[in-house]
């Protein structure tokens, strides 16, 4: 239930924050509601960008300096990834705050990326005031509308006293279930007008109950089929990630010593130099993982989606095998490929029930794992399920079949690339990377062929290290998400690596990382090229190449040092250790220009529209 107390509009400046009513209680504008309601979901940072439909509310902002720090990005959309970048590293929400009308369409970009791949965000909008609404007024657009398709949910703020639970209620959607943005528009006349917030006894969302445990027989059945398998893998993804599930995946593979293979999104949810790691899998995933997938008769696939990056055509993919799908969304399950055992449920939590699964099969001390067959039911969807558990000993034997042949696989087609005396090779770049940080640290990528490289090249060895545009493939996300990571974590090491053309879309950004002295290092794999589009001109288009040349290009260090940043550059592989060396270890913003081979192209590579198994090895 809102608040009873009265609404009443206060001077048209809005000027007065807290008024007390006499009677004990006091009156508090909507500005002031809403950054309260922000403090008790524990926010600490907005990014942001102001306007006259929130001049309210950057009114109340100045009011109470050390309470909330506001970032001032140089664009929305950068405002929105640097949020989104901070969501990511810390687990947390992120808080954007952006006006009506161009302040909310130049937010869309991140909004529709933070969907796509399950980042809380709350995102406020100004909006004209409510009498204006639907007038054409100045710097109006339908943000409600607009954003509906790609939000988890959206408000559209009517009155005063309903703003304290919205903003409770937008911080609940937008970090439970299957994490997502939600945008909050704000009329400025709402926050303008005074009420007493009072708070509310529960949250009003009915229908809105995420489900965190999946059914215990399903669960049961689930993981007698995982013994029983002969070429069992685990297909994990970004579910892992947001779930803080990584320690329980970790054991359940260990366990099981089944191997894995993670999405883009997946990377660091299970460490890359980790024994059963087979790498990533998809478009420009490792060999041996889009073969051992394809041959799999059974695929445990977490917190994925099925995405046609990961897939290729669906009605090649992975023909032999049966499929345990674990999902804390409904729809993602079976909705590109049919899962035979559907397990609706949070990753950490199912995988706890897995495991306590085993574990009673193993009190029990039986070579067979009869508990578990005890206990389950012998029917999913429909088919029987005849098959006797496994001895432990003939689990092995298959075992050893399954892992000698993925070390086949592998042997016959590594991740090679030729090296160059004259020139630097990109994958060079991503190893000599690695080797410097030795994989502690975090690392934003934007998207095109080095955001490949990275995942192929550089081994993440944790979660919450790789921070990447997977869904929206959102060129310019790279370098402010990975300047939203630092202000999450000042002391981290955080580096942006990013494409020369996806780092002109964002790199104002670079006056938001001086101004607020952070650290944040930026690797420009400098190829010349769009690289991505060339490669696919190169290979389906018979090297025609058509707008991907980067005439124009700034020189990155004069820009650097325009911004008041340092910048280096590093022409020739002898210069590349030198050249990262010092830029990683320059206090302050660093932009380092690394020219890479021009016209190279990332493999191993599927044709848009084949089968997993036809893949290009260059
Ligand atoms: C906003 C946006 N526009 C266009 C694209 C299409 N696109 C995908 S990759 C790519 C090339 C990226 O070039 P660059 O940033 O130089 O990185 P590289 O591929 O060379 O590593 C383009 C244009 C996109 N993903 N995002």
């Amino acid at each position: 239930m809102p608040p009873t107390a009265v609404s009443q509009p206060i001077d048209p400046i809005g000027s007065a924050t807290n008024v007390s009513t006499g009677d004990g209680t006091s009156l508090m504008r909507g500005a002031r509601i809403l950054l309260e309601g922000l403090l008790k979901e524990g926010v600490d940072t907005i990014f942001g960008y102001p306007g006259g439909a929130v001049l309210h509310i950057y009114d109340e902002l100045a009011r109470m300096p050390n309470q909330l720090r506001h970032v001032l990005a140089r664009h929305e959309q950068g405002a929105v990834h640097m949020a989104e970048g901070y969501a990511k590293a810390s687990g947390k929400v992120g808080v954007v705050l952006v006006t009506s009308g161009p302040g909310a369409t130049n937010a869309v970009t991140g909004i529709a990326n933070a969907f796509m791949d399950s980042t809380p965000l709350v995102v406020i909008t100004g909006q004209v005031p409510r009498k204006m609404i639907g007038t054409d007024a100045f710097q109006e657009v339908d943000t409600a509308g607009i954003t509906r398709p790609c939000t988890k949910y959206n408000y559209l703020v009517r009155d005063v006293r309903e703003l304290a639970e919205i903003v409770r209620e937008a911080f609940h959607l937008a970090g439970s279930g299957r994490p997502g943005p939600v945008v909050i528009d704000i009329p400025k006349d709402v926050t303008a007008e005074s009420c007493c917030p009072e708070p509310a006894e529960s949250m009003r969302l009915p229908g809105y109950h995420p489900q965190l445990h999946a059914h215990d027989e399903a669960v049961n059945d689930a993981v007698k089929r995982i013994v029983n398998a002969e070429r069992p893998i685990l297909y994990v993804g970004g579910g892992v990630i947001h779930a803080n599930a990584s320690a329980e995946l970790l054991s359940l593979a260990e366990r099981l010593q089944i191997p894995v293979t993670p999405t883009l999104m997946g990377l660091g949810g299970f460490p890359s130099g980790h024994s059963l790691s087979l790498g990533m899998l998809g478009m420009h995933g490792t060999y041996w993982a889009n073969m051992a997938i394809s041959e799999a008769d059974l695929i445990v696939a977490i917190g994925v989606r099925f995405d046609d990056r990961v897939t290729g055509s669906l009605d090649r993919f992975a023909p032999r095998a049966e499929i345990i799908h674990v999902d804390i969304d409904p729809s993602s399950v079976s909705k590109n490929v049919r899962a035979h055992v559907p397990l609706v449920g949070d990753a950490k939590t199912v995988m706890r029930q897995m495991h306590r699964c085993l574990d009673a099969a193993e009190r029990f001390e039986c070579a067979d794992l009869s508990p578990l067959s005890l206990n389950s039911s012998n029917t999913v969807s429909g088919k029987e399920n005849k098959a006797p558990i496994a001895t432990n000993r003939d689990r092995t034997r298959t075992l050893t079949r399954w892992w000698n042949q993925i070390e086949e696989w592998k042997r016959f087609a590594p991740l090679t690339y030729e090296i160059s005396d004259d020139l630097i090779k990109p994958q060079l770049l991503c190893q000599e990377l690695y080797r410097l940080t030795r994989g502690e640290a975090i690392i934003a990528t934007d998207v095109g062929q080095h955001q490949m490289w990275l995942a192929q090249y550089y081994g993440f060895k944790g979660p919450r290290q790789s921070i990447t545009s997977g869904g929206l493939g959102a060129m310019g996300f790279g370098f402010p998400a990975a300047l939203g990571a630092q202000l999450a974590f000042p002391d981290a090491r955080v580096i942006a690596v990013v494409g020369d053309g996806g780092f002109q879309m964002t790199a104002q950004e670079l006056a938001t990382a001086v101004q607020y002295r952070t650290n944040t290092k930026i690797i420009v794999m400098n190829n010349t090229y769009l690289g991505m589009v060339r490669q696919w001109q190169e290979i389906f288009y018979d090297k025609t190449y058509s707008a991907v040349e980067m005439e124009g290009t700034p020189d990155f260090v004069k820009l650097a040092e325009a911004f008041g940043a340092v910048g280096l550059r590093a022409t020739k592989p002898g210069e590349l250790r030198c050249v990262l060396e010092q830029g990683l270890s320059t206090t302050g913003v660093v932009v380092m220009d690394i020219v890479v081979t021009p016209e190279e192209n990332v493999y191993p590579m599927i044709p848009p529209g084949a089968g997993l198994k036809e893949m290009m090895l260059g």
